[in-house]
């Protein structure tokens, strides 16, 4: 499924964010930058050492990510060009500014990828695995922060949402069509 905002085209499908050829894709990462499972652990696979090496000169600079923060690395071997670290919050009941942390997460994504005048970009559920974010409350955040972003700027001109379950696509699908009264 697509749509235009603004100037900007927001896609959703199922796969492998590993495997986008968006100039940039986003790591659900956490604290250290020193990598972990989920998408993290992917992308680290995939993408080769050359991430964690620049991950490394990050920590050294500015001592990690905080939670709601992006980092920027090169892809490595990866078919991106860059990675976008952020990394979202684990859920505690909902009750610790999680909301708000996890809008900031793509909010700064979206904000660092502008800056370096990336034109697309692809997304993972940020905090909904091993974080444990409810899905359909994450997929609201998540929607309503790139429908804003794509609202008041031109870049990136493609924003991809890549789910891993038939499941996940159908939450931020209908998330999208509910938010937008589209079909
Ligand atoms: N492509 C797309 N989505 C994926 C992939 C993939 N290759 N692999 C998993 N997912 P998670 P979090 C989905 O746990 O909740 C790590 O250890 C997955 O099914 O990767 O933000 C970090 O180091 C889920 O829907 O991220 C942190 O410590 C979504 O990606 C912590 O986990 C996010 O799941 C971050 O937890």
């Amino acid at each position: 499924m697509q749509f235009l905002v603004n100037h900007t085209r927001v896609e959703f499908i199922r796969g492998d964010i590993t495997r986008q050829d968006t100039e940039a894709i986003v790591n659900a990462a956490n604290s250290s930058l020193l990598g972990g499972g989920g998408v993290d652990g992917a992308i680290h696979q995939a993408g080769g050492p050359q991430i964690l090496e620049e991950c490394k000169k990050i920590i050294a600079r500015q001592g990690g990510c905080s939670t709601g923060q992006a980092v920027i690395t090169s892809g490595g071997d990866l078919p991106a060009r860059y990675v976008i670290h952020t990394v979202g919050p684990v859920w505690h009941g909902g009750g610790h500014n999680e909301a708000a942390l996890l809008r900031d997460a793509y909010c700064n994504s979206l904000q660092l990828a502008q800056v370096k005048g990336i034109k697309s970009i692809a997304f993972p559920s940020i905090s909904t695995g091993v974080y444990s974010y409810p899905i359909k409350q994450a997929a609201a955040i998540a929607v309503a922060a790139v429908r804003e972003f794509a609202g008041n700027n031109e870049l990136p001109g493609l924003i991809r949402f890549v789910l891993f379950s038939n499941r996940d696509l159908v939450v931020y699908q209908a998330t999208w069509e509910e938010a937008t009264g589209s079909r």
